[in-house]
């Protein structure tokens, strides 16, 4: 059998494909815990988080969920969250290991998309299509790594609070925290790490930064996917931008997940585009 798996940072419970998994982080405080694993009321989520004064934290993946989450598949393609920020990509490396122990016959990539959210669902999705195609093991492996050299994240943020509190970006980063009104535009670089390139006040600059951006690094009309945490008008605002250069660009909008939400925060989104 094959699978596809992503942890839950790819903010997709279900894709078309039976054989997909999401493999839950978590998010916590010392009073409660949240399991991604698509059963997040996430607006609530976040109202507890912003009234919350206590500290507030994530982990990866367990091993044993990744294991789980291969048992009876002898094909396995799965897409995780940057190694730069988190320990996902490395708990799946065991996983795959200790697998491999025991299905010697196994065929396992890991691949590390130096990125999260829609980035990862464009791996998968491509994939998925790979598969489709007909394609063999090895193909699919070097294709859908192509494409992730191929595909850029970018980000528009108005709170890094919980990134900062958590040493997920760079403490001259950090120190913008809080100014009201202002947008943080960034992208996964090519560590996959937190690169700010932008500020921007306001929808409509924040639009008008991001089709400047997407056109310095060759975006042609392909795929675009875009998910957001309770901001769906920005999203649909970009989306239209998009569609008034490009009549045809293949765009989708979906919310994110809890692990994006936690970290993009009320009013983020993030970004995927083909280049
Ligand atoms: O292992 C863990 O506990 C998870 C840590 C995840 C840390 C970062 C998540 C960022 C999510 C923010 C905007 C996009 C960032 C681009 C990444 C290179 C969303």
């Amino acid at each position: 059998m094959v699978k596809y798996i992503a942890d839950s940072s790819c903010d997709i419970q279900k894709l078309e494909n039976e054989n997909f998994e999401s493999v839950p982080l978590l998010i916590y405080t010392d009073e409660w815990k949240y399991l991604d694993d698509g059963s997040i009321d996430i607006s609530e989520m976040l109202d507890k988080l912003e009234k919350y004064n206590g500290r507030s934290y994530t982990s990866c993946p367990t091993v044993e969920s990744w294991i789980s989450a291969f048992e009876g598949a002898g094909e396995i393609y799965v897409v995780t969250i940057t190694s730069g920020l988190s320990g996902t990509y490395n708990s799946a490396l065991i996983a795959k290991d200790i697998y491999l122990d025991s299905h010697p016959d196994a065929k396992i990539e890991v691949f590390d998309s130096l990125s999260t959210g829609p980035e990862m669902k464009m791996a998968l999705e491509k994939i998925m299509e790979l598969k489709k195609e007909g394609h063999t093991f090895e193909e699919v492996c070097t294709l859908t790594h192509k494409y992730l050299d191929d595909v850029r994240l970018f980000f528009v943020l108005s709170s890094i609070h919980n990134l900062a509190q958590n040493g997920r970006v760079s403490k001259v980063i950090a120190s913008a925290v809080g100014i009201l009104g202002i947008s943080i535009i960034g992208i996964a670089s090519e560590i996959g790490i937190i690169k700010q390139i932008s500020r921007a006040r306001g929808d409509r600059h924040v639009i008008k930064t991001l089709m400047e951006q997407f056109s310095s690094v060759g975006y042609n009309g392909g795929k675009i996917s875009i998910c957001n945490v309770q901001n769906i008008n920005l999203a649909e605002k970009l989306a239209s931008a998009i569609r008034s250069k490009f009549e045809n660009a293949d765009i989708s909008i979906y919310p994110a997940g809890g692990l994006c939400s936690y970290y993009a925060e009320r009013n983020g989104i993030i970004i995927g585009i083909e280049t």
